[in-house]
């Protein structure tokens, strides 16, 4: 019988470099011999990516309430279909985003009660967490700098999803419920200030995963896999 993989989340405003992190993360497992599943949310199936469209498509106007279902739904076909079956098989999972997002966009950007997306959770996932989260921390002008950065004028500026379109004041909610629950739960979360150059978001990034990497070596060690 194999043992369980380890999932491991990827948290942060838009630009907060989530994406890079991944990639780097990916390729220390790598190089310590673990293939892990790198996916993403919303998203991670064919009708994941269906959904997260329909978030993302500015001209979808919705209820905060219908958001939040969306991405549930979206969730449950993730968990089903990619999240458990890899960590049942003994995978690692590395996931840009999970439920930590919902409590930031939808609780503090939107305003939906906490207690909603408790119930939301407990239904989905069950008791199933991340083993660890790494939260991208940046100020929203640096995050939104940055994302803005990339997009190329004016053209780019109407290309901007429904979030993308969200102004400074929301992201600074989404920061601070993120770092609401990263004092919350101190033993699952990894704050990694995201503002500093990208060689020393690198090495936190390795530092914060050496733990899990540790004991997950260590079970091997004592015959688990
Ligand atoms: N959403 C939600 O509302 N509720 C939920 O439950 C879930 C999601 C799961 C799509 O997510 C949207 O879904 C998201 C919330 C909502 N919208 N927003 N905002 P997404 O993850 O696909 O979208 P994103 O956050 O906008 O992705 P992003 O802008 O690509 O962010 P990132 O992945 O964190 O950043 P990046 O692409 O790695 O880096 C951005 C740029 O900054 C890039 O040019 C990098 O080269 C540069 N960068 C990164 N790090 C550095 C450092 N350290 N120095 C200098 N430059 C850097």
């Amino acid at each position: 019988m194999s043992r369980r993989g380890r999932f491991v989340t990827l948290e942060g405003i838009e630009g907060a470099g989530k994406s890079g992190a991944l990639a780097h993360l990916r390729g220390v497992l790598a190089a310590a011999g673990i293939g892990a599943v790198a996916t993403r949310e919303p998203g991670g199936t064919a009708l994941g990516e269906a959904l997260r469209a329909l978030l993302l498509d500015h001209r979808n106007g919705m209820e905060a309430d219908t958001e939040l279902l969306l991405v549930f739904a979206a969730r449950a076909e993730h968990l089903a279909r990619v999240i458990r079956p890899a960590l049942a098989a003994g995978r690692w999972v590395l996931c840009d985003r999970f439920t930590d997002s919902t409590y930031a966009y939808q609780g503090g950007g939107r305003g939906i009660p906490a207690a909603r997306i408790v119930a939301l959770e407990e239904w989905v996932q069950g008791p199933l967490r991340p083993d660890l989260t790494l939260l991208l921390d940046v100020p929203p002008e640096l995050g939104l700098a940055r994302a803005r950065g990339r997009e190329g004028g004016a053209e780019g500026a109407s290309a901007r999803d429904r979030f993308e379109r969200e102004d400074l004041a929301f992201f600074a909610r989404v920061r601070e419920a993120y770092l609401a629950r990263a004092r919350a739960e101190p033993a699952r979360f990894r704050v990694i200030d995201a503002a500093r150059p990208w060689e020393e978001v690198r090495a936190a990034l390795e530092e914060a995963l050496a733990p899990l990497l540790a004991a997950w070596r260590e079970e091997a060690g004592h015959g688990a896999a």
